[in-house]
């Protein structure tokens, strides 16, 4: 066994991002009013909570929309990539990344989403970020929505419950793609599409309140699968438009485990993965799986469908499988007396082996092995981590320092797994992107103190600060891990 971990040149190794985590400019140069626009950070509710601050209803867009300010809309501001790109970027060269992932505002190029002309200043903000990661020989890897699209379709139509959607989208995606196809080729339909049974408004829009006498759940599956149906035309689309390009699925990764070896806590960990893979497998596979059929009969959910769905998936699958990780969980038939553990904005039982962030997230950097192990063996198609970090409160020094030594163990301890994995396992990894390239607003909580950045940015969770950015520590060990380009030696991790 070699003392080094050997990578193809082509593995692309970055750092992700999205557009309403770190643009700001939430209603500059044309930009129209997305959903993200109507999420603030509430310091009364439980950080744990991530629902509650998700869950937002009519009232509460409402006082968004008379609402002109920026400072408590967290994501109105973002930390100001929108004005500070280059020299972010040039910092992300610097640090020798290959790769970087971001995502298309979809209000910044259709306002209203359902606009006859695209905001051409909005398509040449997008072309100034791909030409300066040409610049410095990054590979962009974009997805096109990622949790902000154009409020107008909430309020105006039924957001993606309501098929029209389809068509708007599928507009979006057409313009971006024919405008960047010069600088990108791996693209992503949708962040996490399984995260809108968690947070619907979030994901697509959906808003409660308005859909009084119906079953919500019908709704959110509805919705899904138009969202489906998206999906495979971009996926149609690139095909026959542009050979070099590669569209992938993307979940929500957590590994579960059955809480100990009774049978019955086996099955639910089987269960439970298989609610993401209902997701993944639609899209992998081009059929909706039978035990998702089996769910929708059982609680009587009926989905409409034109006869061309069905083809359109099964012709239009993905190339690759991108996905999130960040923690694992243990599930449990009997949950009575047992803690909650928390793993992105998916829940489960609380597993005494592992710690525990201050957001209930336990660290297991041997679930991202298990993980990639899983999906090789369901899917046998190529692999791609688009987000792995740690969230965490960093402490700015006097000199402008941040020893976040945490998140480095972090972050090693799950590449050396990954890089394990490409060693024995037998998987086949386009590339990893860490969660956070700069920090950025938390998703789920809207918070600015729960960083994944390699960079630091002077700002609080109420919108206060100077925005000047400061490198971390993690920012030259994840360098140093770079320079060693494909031969990297085991004992790195160990250090
Ligand atoms: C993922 C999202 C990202 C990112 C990440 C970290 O689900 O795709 O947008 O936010 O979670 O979660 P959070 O920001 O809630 O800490």
């Amino acid at each position: 066994m070699s003392n080094d971990f050997r990578i193809s040149n082509d593995f692309l190794w970055g750092a992700a991002t999205s557009a309403s985590q770190i643009e700001g400019a939430w209603n500059e140069d044309g930009k129209g009013m997305s959903i993200a626009d109507c999420l603030r950070y509430r310091p009364e509710i439980d950080v744990k909570n991530y629902k509650k601050v998700n869950d937002v209803d009519t009232l509460e867009i409402e006082t968004a929309i008379k609402d002109s300010e920026d400072k408590n809309w967290a994501k109105r501001h973002g930390v100001d990539f929108y004005h500070h790109y280059k020299e972010d970027i040039e910092q992300l060269a610097n640090m020798g990344i290959s790769t970087f992932r971001f995502s298309i505002s979809w209000p910044r190029i259709f306002p209203n989403g359902d606009d006859l002309e695209p905001n051409q200043k909005g398509l040449e903000y997008y072309l100034n970020i791909v030409k300066e990661l040409k610049k410095f020989n990054i590979e962009p890897v974009v997805t096109l929505s990622h949790y902000d699209m154009p409020l107008n379709l909430v309020l105006n139509y039924n957001a993606w419950y309501d098929r029209e959607i389809i068509g708007f989208y599928e507009k979006f995606m057409t313009t971006v793609i024919d405008y960047l196809k010069k600088y990108v080729k791996y693209w992503i339909p949708f962040n996490e599409i399984d995260s809108i049974v968690r947070h619907p408004f979030a994901s697509a829009g959906l808003v409660k309140d308005r859909f009084p006498n119906k079953n919500f759940n019908e709704v959110i599956y509805q919705a899904m699968h138009h969202q489906f149906i998206a999906a495979a035309k971009v996926v149609e689309y690139c095909h026959r438009n542009y050979k070099n390009m590669s569209v992938g699925t993307m979940i929500t990764k957590t590994t579960v485990y059955p809480y100990n070896s009774d049978p019955r806590n086996v099955l639910k960990s089987l269960k439970q993965m298989r609610e993401v893979y209902a997701f993944s497998d639609i899209q992998v596979r081009g059929f909706y799986p039978d035990f998702l059929l089996k769910k929708y009969e059982d609680e009587k959910i009926v989905l409409s469908t034109q006869k061309e769905d069905e083809k359109l998936l099964l012709n239009n699958t993905a190339d690759f499988i991108a996905f999130s990780y960040y923690s694992s969980v243990c599930a449990a038939e009997d949950t009575e007396g047992l803690s909650v553990s928390l793993a992105n904005t998916t829940s489960g039982v609380y597993n005494e082996f592992l710690p525990q962030t201050k957001w209930g997230w336990q660290v297991d950097p041997t679930g991202i092995r298990i993980s990639l192990i899983e999906l090789t063996d369901r899917y046998n198609k190529p692999l791609f981590i688009v987000e792995n970090g740690l969230g965490a409160e960093d402490e700015l020094t006097k000199n402008h320092n941040i020893h976040d030594t945490y998140r480095i163990d972090y972050l090693s301890r799950h590449i050396q797994q990954v890089l394990t994995s490409v060693e024995e396992d037998g998987i086949r990894l386009i590339g990893y992107c860490t969660w956070g390239a700069t920090d950025m607003i938390s998703a789920s909580t809207n918070q600015m103190s729960k960083r994944y950045g390699f960079i630091y940015v002077d700002l609080d969770d109420f919108g206060n600060g100077t925005y000047k950015r400061y490198k971390k520590d993690s920012y030259y060990w994840y360098q140093d891990l770079l320079s060693y380009g494909t031969q990297i030696p085991k004992e790195f991790f160990n250090e």
